[in-house]
């Protein structure tokens, strides 16, 4: 234990400690003086870890899922999510979350298939990577989805999905499944009758919604996802006006996905970025109480995460944990999506930052990591 004397130190190694330690754990009592360690730290000590997985990983694997499932026969969705190899603690349970308060996924759909609907108290998220033609049905509306949009699934609103193109879609997942499970809030219902018929015009909030800087009257008040689609185009033209300006020195040119009648983050418990790092930028590291899963949209590039070089390029899902240094250079033109937990931070009081002062922000590469399949 740390901040003792060796005479304590001693005593706490003794047999009579740690027999009567070893005695009370078949009554499910537990000694603080051993947990003490692990569960109070100076700053946050994430038991999740930073964790690169390969786009050449994913599309082998999503390719061999697609022989054996279809959605309806596994599980509703044919969704592979990124296990923390540090959140091993779950794995009696059958899994583990991709940071401790996010899971993601990448999901996959083919030309005529059908994920029935269903609704849960989680909330979701997607971000369009690859592929048009499937829409997702959010509580009767049929919402379109192409390359680069993001769209959101509140919670408890029935969704499902299908795909009326003739390419394969492939689409980040993000929900607050790990904050969720962990307060014990799940509830989950499948729809009786497979996918939900429309009930509104298709694509209604983003019609809704087309002034982006204009909002309907009445819609002042809080309303759940005013708007369910952001499209690319509209994500890129803020980004764009952003780039007359000097670049963020932490996250270069980056917006922020919002509620429109509220301000606030478009999902209510996950925050939500695309950021632009022009070809040669570096930017300044930082940590945060906040931990962010990445998906790199576009471009080629590396992240040091405390010390190690992760390189990703394009289709690459990577995740940096809480309070880890990080920075990122882009090798070429690059655009990150990236998911956060800022809203949960927040509503906690828990958020803190702090830059990196030496060395002129950058850290020093100590290693470089390896990912499966590259
Ligand atoms: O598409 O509705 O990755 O409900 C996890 C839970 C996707 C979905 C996931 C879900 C979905």
């Amino acid at each position: 234990m740390a901040g003792v004397s060796p005479e304590v130190a001693e005593f706490m190694k003794s047999k009579i400690v740690t027999d009567f330690t070893n005695e009370i754990s078949q009554y499910n009592l537990g000694p603080l003086w051993e947990a003490i360690p692990e569960i109070m730290n100076k700053t946050p000590k994430p038991q999740a870890e930073a964790y690169l997985w390969s786009k050449e990983l994913i599309d082998k694997k999503m390719a061999e899922a697609a022989e054996i499932f279809t959605p309806e026969r596994g599980g509703e969705r044919r969704a592979i999510y990124f296990q923390n190899p540090g959140l091993t603690y779950r794995k009696p349970w059958g899994w583990a979350s991709t940071s401790q308060t996010i899971y993601a996924a990448v999901q996959m759909l083919l030309p005529g298939e059908k994920a029935p609907s269903h609704r849960h108290s989680q909330s979701a998220l997607r971000f369009i990577s690859e592929g048009s033609g499937a829409y997702t049905i959010v509580q009767g509306e049929r919402i379109f989805m192409e390359e680069g949009d993001f769209l959101i699934t509140p919670k408890n609103l029935w969704h499902g999905h299908e795909h009326l193109g003739t390419e394969p879609m492939l689409w980040m997942d993000a929900l607050d499944i790990p904050t969720l499970y962990a307060l014990g809030g799940t509830f989950f219902e499948p729809y009786e009758d497979g996918l939900q018929q429309p009930g509104v015009p298709d694509n209604f909030t983003e019609q809704r919604y087309r002034g982006g800087m204009v909002r309907p009257v009445g819609d002042d008040k809080f309303t759940v996802a005013p708007l369910a689609n952001y499209k690319w185009d509209r994500t890129l033209d803020g980004i764009k006006g952003l780039m007359a300006f000097e670049p963020d020195q932490h996250h270069g040119f980056a917006v922020e996905y919002i509620n429109p009648s509220t301000g606030k983050s478009a999902n209510p418990t996950l925050g939500t970025r695309m950021q632009h790092l022009p070809e040669g930028m570096h930017t300044k590291a930082l940590r945060h109480t906040h931990s962010t899963v990445y998906h790199a949209h576009k471009g080629e590039g590396y992240t040091v995460i405390n010390g190690v070089r992760f390189d990703w390029k394009a289709g690459d899902y990577f995740v940096v944990p809480n309070w880890a240094w990080y920075e990122h250079k882009a090798t070429k033109d690059s655009y990150l999506f990236s998911v956060n937990d800022i809203p949960i931070m927040d509503r906690f009081e828990l958020e803190q930052e702090q830059s990196y002062e030496s060395n002129n922000g950058h850290q020093e590469i100590a290693s470089e990591f390896k990912a499966a399949f590259r």
